[in-house]
């Protein structure tokens, strides 16, 4: 038993697409919920058992998966056939976890800072800045179409959200640009944004 808990148009929407490229979307429960948005609208939902209100929170068979890196990890191990993650031995998997760790230990930090107006030595000495996250994006992009090699992943669909969410803050890079027309030309772009629009009023 799968269930996810979903906020329309938050962290949790990229899962909602990762289940759709898995093609699993019929296999899991997903609850909508409300969550504490930073315009001061919505609040912490009882019904999210998420130790900190947060979405998404996935729960199979009882047991809690949070932080979206781990619940990609978890869906891509769970659901193989799709490829959309990488197992163990295949010559992908030391990029796809880092990619997938990279994503929430530097680009998501570097990015909220950055949104904050936020500066300090300590925080470019830990995490860099934009600069040097667009620096190694585009290092990896320039030399393939999507991030682990010629073929979409996982890693992919997570780094990309990030400008889904925030297309203002797309660095100007030809190379990043293109990758995010590559990922935003699969249908599951749409279907999702179309999930959302259907389940907004939640
Ligand atoms: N690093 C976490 C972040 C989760 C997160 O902050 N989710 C937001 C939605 S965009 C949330 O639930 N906010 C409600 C709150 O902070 O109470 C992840 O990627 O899963």
């Amino acid at each position: 038993m799968l269930t996810l808990y979903h906020a329309p148009q938050s962290r949790s929407s990229r899962i909602v697409r990762l289940l759709d490229e898995l093609g699993v979307l019929d296999q899991v429960e997903i609850r909508i919920v409300t969550i504490a948005r930073h315009d001061g609208s919505g609040g912490a939902d009882p019904a999210n058992p998420h130790p900190e209100g947060k979405v998404p929170l996935l729960v199979h068979d009882g047991v809690e998966i949070w932080e979206s890196s781990a619940i990609i990890l978890y869906l891509t191990e769970l659901f193989p056939d799709a490829g959309l993650g990488r197992p163990i031995g295949h010559p992908e998997r030391g990029p796809y976890l880092s990619w997938l760790a990279w994503y929430g230990d530097v680009m998501e930090p570097v990015m909220v800072f950055k949104i904050a107006g936020l500066s300090h030595r300590l925080l470019d000495v830990t995490f860099r800045g934009v600069g040097e996250m667009t620096a190694r994006l585009s290092g990896q992009l320039s030399k393939t179409p999507y991030i682990l090699g010629n073929t979409f992943s996982a890693a992919d669909l997570l780094l990309s959200s990030t400008f889904v969410w925030m297309p203002d803050a797309t660095p100007d890079v030809p190379a990043i640009r293109d990758w995010m027309a590559r990922c935003e030309a699969r249908p599951s772009a749409a279907r999702q944004v179309a999930y959302d629009k259907a389940h907004a009023a939640a």
